[in-house]
């Protein structure tokens, strides 16, 4: 019995990172990319949880460079300067208040940790940081940490300009650096103290998690020694004993020799092959169909269920950044995304995130969009704009809140009601209409052919009348009709 009982307790400890630490019955998180903290606080108490979400992941919470002030691009957050916490979404106190009022709520929030680099090599004088810290990236020096000239890669990396160029040679997608970004050095206990003290602190300020950047380009061992120093949560919010729920950003497509499966005893894994898959096969492109998700998941080649992190886009692959984009459904397709994002909650496949994200003039040239920089709704002084709600619940100023969509809201909802219920009732017409069951507790159809869906299903749901919550909404005892 004894033996027993430490073996279960040691089997779960090694687990504990792939837990998101959710609210009992609340099964998703939603990446509000680029949101300022005193609106991240506001949705988390009038939307988030009303609503069911989980958590939120948010944007990198540390000092970094300003790039082109005022036209900011959204990815200077991807340049850290120190690890204080004043960025375009705000200071430490308005970060502070934007944990404690979420986690009040039961809404947890899960931090973009960019620990890989810090910013690009080139900037220096002219360039000036978020909270104003000093830095010089030519001599690779950031005293706001301290990180000074020695605690960066370069000298490792064995590639001609010092960048990765080839991604087929392991050490060098590890050790270089990403787009000129300068290359922690992580197996020096002196850095990787640095960035524990970093996590930690905001581990006490009451996060449940990270996204950690670019785990692709650290080794898999340098990213556990730093996650082994850190903290259980903060009590005041999370059991005794919680780990901070640990998802990598790997961009594994095939073909390379970083994969996957070499970062699943640190955590849950980012699975890049779910978004592109379902985008091939919602446009119906080489020979894709709906009927061919009867085996969604595993069967498709994925990682194990309880290693993935799923979404049908994110930031990156949303405009064009990152690998494998060409599929890849977003807003701008707005049907066919409420089918796919709709067809993720339902299937039991993964830990689901849903992408909430901002308009940006779009503009193709040669089929790349010229406007992909282009940062978060701002105001003329380059300060981001707040997120106002609309009376009819949508948001303003430029921001989508797709994750306040009807389709997507109640699919959120839907997800936590059929939650670990078996994947049931399946049925195709060998095209594009398929639908499934969620043991007795939800079914779903979808119609992505171009004639009309007309047959009598098996539910497995219990006789009665229910309300088709995609087409419409659920009010008291009726469903209301509705515009789409
Ligand atoms: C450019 C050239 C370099 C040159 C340099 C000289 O490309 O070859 O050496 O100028 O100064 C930006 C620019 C990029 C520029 C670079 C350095 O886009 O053109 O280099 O800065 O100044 C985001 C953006 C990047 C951006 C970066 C830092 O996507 O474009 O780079 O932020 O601001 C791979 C990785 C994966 C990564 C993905 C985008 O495996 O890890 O690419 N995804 C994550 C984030 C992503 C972020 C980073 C990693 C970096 O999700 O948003 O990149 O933290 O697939
Ligand atoms: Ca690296």
């Amino acid at each position: 019995m004894g033996v027993r009982f430490l073996l279960l307790f040691i089997v779960g400890l090694c687990r504990a990172q792939y837990d998101p630490n959710t609210r009992p019955g609340r099964t998703s998180i939603v990446h509000l990319f680029e949101w300022r903290w005193a609106d991240i606080a506001l949705e988390c108490e009038r939307y988030l949880a009303p609503n069911g979400f989980g958590g939120v992941q948010i944007s990198p919470p540390n000092e970094n460079l300003v790039i082109g002030d005022p036209s900011r691009p959204w990815w200077e957050r991807y340049q850290p300067v120190s690890y204080k916490l004043c960025t375009r979404s705000g200071n430490e106190t308005e970060f502070r208040d934007m944990v404690t009022r979420c986690n009040n709520v039961g809404v947890y929030v899960y931090a973009d940790a960019v620990i890989n680099h810090m910013c690009g090599g080139n900037a220096g004088a002219g360039n000036h940081s978020t909270c104003g810290s000093f830095f010089n990236a030519k001599t690779k020096e950031f005293p706001a940490v301290p990180y000074s000239a020695w605690d960066f890669n370069d000298a490792k990396c064995k590639s001609r300009s010092g960048d990765i160029e080839d991604y087929r040679d392991l050490s060098q997608v590890r050790n270089c650096r990403l787009v000129n970004l300068l290359d922690l050095a992580l197996e020096k206990n002196y850095v990787r103290s640095r960035i524990t003290e970093y996590m930690n602190y905001l581990i006490d300020i009451g996060v449940a998690g990270f996204r950690i950047d670019a785990a692709k380009h650290m080794w898999p061992g340098d990213v556990k020694a730093v996650l082994e120093e850190l903290k259980d949560l903060n009590r005041k919010w999370f059991p005794a004993g919680a780990k901070p729920f640990i998802y990598q950003e790997v961009i594994d497509l095939g073909g390379e020799p970083i994969t996957d499966s070499q970062y699943f005893g640190n955590g849950r894994v980012t699975e890049f092959k779910y978004g592109a898959k379902l985008g091939t096969v919602m446009r119906k492109w080489n020979g894709e169909k709906m009927a061919y998700l009867k085996n969604w998941g595993e069967g498709w080649g994925f990682v194990p269920s309880d290693t993935a992190l799923v979404f049908v886009d994110n930031h990156d692959n949303q405009r064009g950044h990152g690998a494998g984009g060409a599929s890849i459904l977003t807003f701008w397709d707005a049907r066919l995304y409420k089918m796919a994002v709709g067809f993720m909650l339902a299937h039991p496949y993964g830990f689901t995130r849903v992408m909430s994200s901002y308009r940006w003039p779009r503009y193709f040239q040669n089929g790349v969009d010229i406007n992909n920089w282009v940062g978060p709704p701002s105001n003329s002084d380059g300060s981001t704009k707040s997120v106002p709600i609309n009376p009819d619940t949508t948001c303003g100023n430029d921001w989508v809140c797709e994750h306040r969509w009807r389709q997507i809201r109640n699919m959120v909802i839907f997800r936590n009601v059929v939650d670990g219920q078996p994947f049931s009732n399946w049925w195709d017409n060998g095209s594009n209409q398929v639908a499934f069951g969620r043991g007795n507790r939800g079914f779903i159809a979808f119609n992505n052919d171009d004639w009309y869906m007309n047959v009598n299903l098996q539910t497995g749901l219990p006789a009665g009348t229910y309300c088709d919550v995609i087409s419409g909404q659920k009010e008291g005892n009726t469903s209301t009709p509705n515009d789409s």
